[in-house]
């Protein structure tokens, strides 16, 4: 995929995606260069799959839109969770001193780190819009590490190429591809407007995908892998959300 010019492969093959035989061809061309997301079994697979591949193709240095302060929405909407664990309460009860995020996988250094190590690497801050796709929407500046700066410390190996995140909630993990795990707007927060990032929307900690839709903004992350294979997750689709059918690339 790195050699590839996009032109190329939108010369060679998803500009045929306007006539009939177009799906077919576009899904040999993102089978070439690895550009097929894990559930594109089953009766929408081929449009899901020129989804993906012509979005990463167009999309993949853009950047999600960043807003002024005045836009932020007031209060932030947050979505009910499922009643939290016991477990999640004794965490809350210390503060979230214990809370931990495991790194594993293809990754050199595994590493298990606290909420305090996380805010001691690079921060950084950005107001976007987080989308649910039952059709609400907020803006809010958000604060955290990059998941790039936290995939650096770790040394993803070669062979790497999605990482898979899990919440203390059991029924929610997903995972992205490393263009959306390396994009710089792709954080692991902790703050919300300038405060810690409230329980009700995913505090301690929480993956912030801005690129796509609020289903894939997992809330209470404790954990990380790195993989080259979603075979090995759940049920092969790449997260939970598949499963009851929603996409697993949800890129706006
Ligand atoms: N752990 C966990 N993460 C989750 C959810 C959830 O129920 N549990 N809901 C998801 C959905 S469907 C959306 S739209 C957003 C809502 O984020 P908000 O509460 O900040 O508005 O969180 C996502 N992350
Ligand atoms: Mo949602």
């Amino acid at each position: 995929m790195s050699n590839l010019s996009r032109r190329k492969l939108i010369r060679t093959g998803l500009a045929a995606t306007a006539g009939a035989s177009g799906l077919a061809v576009a899904a040999r061309l993102a089978d070439r260069y690895g550009l097929i997301p894990p559930d594109h079994g089953g009766m929408y697979g081929p449009g899901e799959t020129l989804t993906y591949a012509s979005q990463r193709l167009l999309t993949r240095h853009s950047l999600a839109r960043e807003f002024p302060s005045s836009q932020i929405s007031k209060p932030p909407f947050a979505n009910p969770t499922a009643p939290l664990s016991e477990t999640f309460k004794r965490l809350q009860a210390g503060g979230f001193a214990d809370w931990r995020l495991a790194v594993d996988g293809q990754v050199a250094r595994p590493a298990t780190l606290s909420l305090a190590e996380l805010k001691r690497y690079p921060s950084r801050s950005q107001i976007t819009h987080l989308a649910c796709e039952e059709g609400w929407s907020y803006i809010a500046e958000w604060t955290g590490v990059p998941l790039a700066h936290v995939l650096d410390v770790v040394g993803v190996l070669p062979q790497g190429r999605y990482v898979v995140y899990f919440s203390i909630e059991p029924d929610w993990w997903d995972s992205i591809d490393m263009a959306d795990a390396l994009h710089p707007q792709t954080l692991l927060a902790y703050g919300l407007n300038g405060s810690e990032l409230a329980v009700g929307n995913g505090g301690p900690l929480r993956m912030r995908v801005p690129r796509q839709l609020g289903y894939k903004n997992v809330k209470f992350i404790t954990h990380l892998t790195v993989t080259d294979d979603l075979k090995r997750f759940g049920k092969g689709l790449g997260s939970g959300s598949p499963e009851a059918g929603y996409h697993w690339y949800a890129g706006i």
